[in-house]
């Protein structure tokens, strides 16, 4: 198949998770057309099968406000024609889905069918896709789409009760490659950040309100009363340098790193024992299964899809959103306990491999061919 994936190209999850599906679905022999604004942090190196095409826009003085949108349908149409692709597949709905619609109304005048797929993966539904300003454009998009795919069961029902939709929302859970999380010789990176043999806890994300990072770092002040711990903030955004203030100005400034954003989050995780997500809402929480993909138990809230991914008292330990001296315990409980840390950490990789790529690629695959015959035999 010729396949379009549209993303966000940043370290985001959704840009993540569509960057790496185009990567497995080229491996099987698909080609990969994968439409953008600038290359997608995880794409790497010239791969066959793989093409990116650049949405490019331009300013003009009377644009108070550039059209990415219109710029961004306009290629759509291009790379359709030109590649001859047979599906789109859009990821996170604004304004993907709304483009993928508009070019495929062009197409159509033009005798060229084309269906679109939209994956909704979190905050384009419940933070900023519900917001007024966005939410028609959204409703009426997610409807036109000829097949529509949520990341977890929760995003679907929030879906369902914030928008007006009619069609099937199907739920594919996001995946990682275990593979790529083998474990590589750490103790270089383990003495640098632990010398004395501490535990090292780490967060991973992109320093938003809705991740919550205070809460890792209170709860890290109590942990670090009973226990040597080093905390590793992997990430950058707009909540940093509120975060960098408090933590200079504690304590236990020497304990805590800012290590900004990471093109690979590997080998961090590698010398990890423990990660932290206490994030108000979270569709999936990809970077708690690439945490459980290097066997680090997760310490997380139970909102959102999270309860989907991390199974409390095996994979990791879930508390209400806020509650850091519950995540304190929890965290305490395992770490001072070689033997339940063990256990943990196995939980941990045991539930990764549900999400392994040989367990989710077949369903995309599926869906894709569901989708061109529905499409064609209208
Ligand atoms: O976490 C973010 O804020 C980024 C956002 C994104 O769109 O990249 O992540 C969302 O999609 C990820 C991939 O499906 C999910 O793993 C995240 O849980 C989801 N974030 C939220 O729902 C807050």
């Amino acid at each position: 198949m010729k396949i379009g994936i549209v993303l966000y190209p940043t370290f985001g999850g959704s840009g993540i998770v569509a960057t790496e599906l185009g990567k497995e679905l080229a491996k099987k022999n698909h080609e990969i057309h994968f439409i953008t604004y600038t290359e997608p942090v995880r794409l790497g190196e010239l791969r066959k099968n793989i093409f990116y095409h650049e949405v490019t826009t331009s300013d003009y003085p009377l644009f108070k406000y550039t059209p990415y949108e219109q710029v961004l349908t306009s290629k759509l149409v291009d790379v359709v024609k030109f590649e001859k692709l047979d599906l789109l597949h859009v990821h996170y709905a604004i304004p993907h889905a709304s483009a993928a619609y508009m070019a495929q109304q062009i197409l159509l005048d033009q005798n060229i069918k084309i269906p679109f797929i939209t994956t909704l993966h979190g905050t384009d539904i419940t933070l900023v896709g519900k917001d007024p300003s966005f939410e028609p454009v959204i409703n009426f998009s997610i409807n036109q789409s000829n097949s529509v795919t949520a990341v977890s069961n929760n995003l679907k029902m929030e879906t369902n009760k914030l928008f007006h939709i009619k069609n099937e929302i199907k739920v594919i859970p996001n995946f990682i490659c275990i593979k790529d999380y083998e474990l590589t010789n750490n103790n270089f990176y383990k003495k640098r950040f632990a010398p004395n043999g501490e535990k090292i806890i780490c967060h991973i994300s992109n320093f938003r309100k809705v991740k919550r990072i205070e809460d890792v770092l209170k709860a890290f002040e109590i942990i670090s009363n009973d226990i040597k711990v080093k905390l590793l903030l992997v990430g950058d955004g707009p909540e940093r340098s509120c975060l960098e203030k408090i933590s200079r100005e504690s304590n236990f400034k020497n304990n805590i790193h800012f290590l900004g954003s990471l093109k690979s989050t590997k080998e961090v995780l590698n010398i990890s024992d423990l990660f932290f997500l206490p994030s108000s809402t979270e569709s999936f929480g990809l970077s708690a299964l690439e945490a459980m993909a290097c066997n680090v138990p997760v310490i997380a809230t139970n909102t959102g899809g999270i309860p989907e991914v991390v199974i409390h008292g095996k994979s990791g330990m879930l508390s209400n959103v806020g509650d850091f001296k519950n995540m304190a315990e929890n965290a305490v409980e395992i770490l001072s306990d070689e033997k339940k840390l063990i256990r943990f950490k196995e939980g941990a990789f045991n539930q990764a491999l549900k999400f392994d790529v040989k367990n989710i690629l077949p369903k995309y695959e599926k869906l894709y061919e569901n989708c061109l015959k529905n499409h064609f035999n209208k």
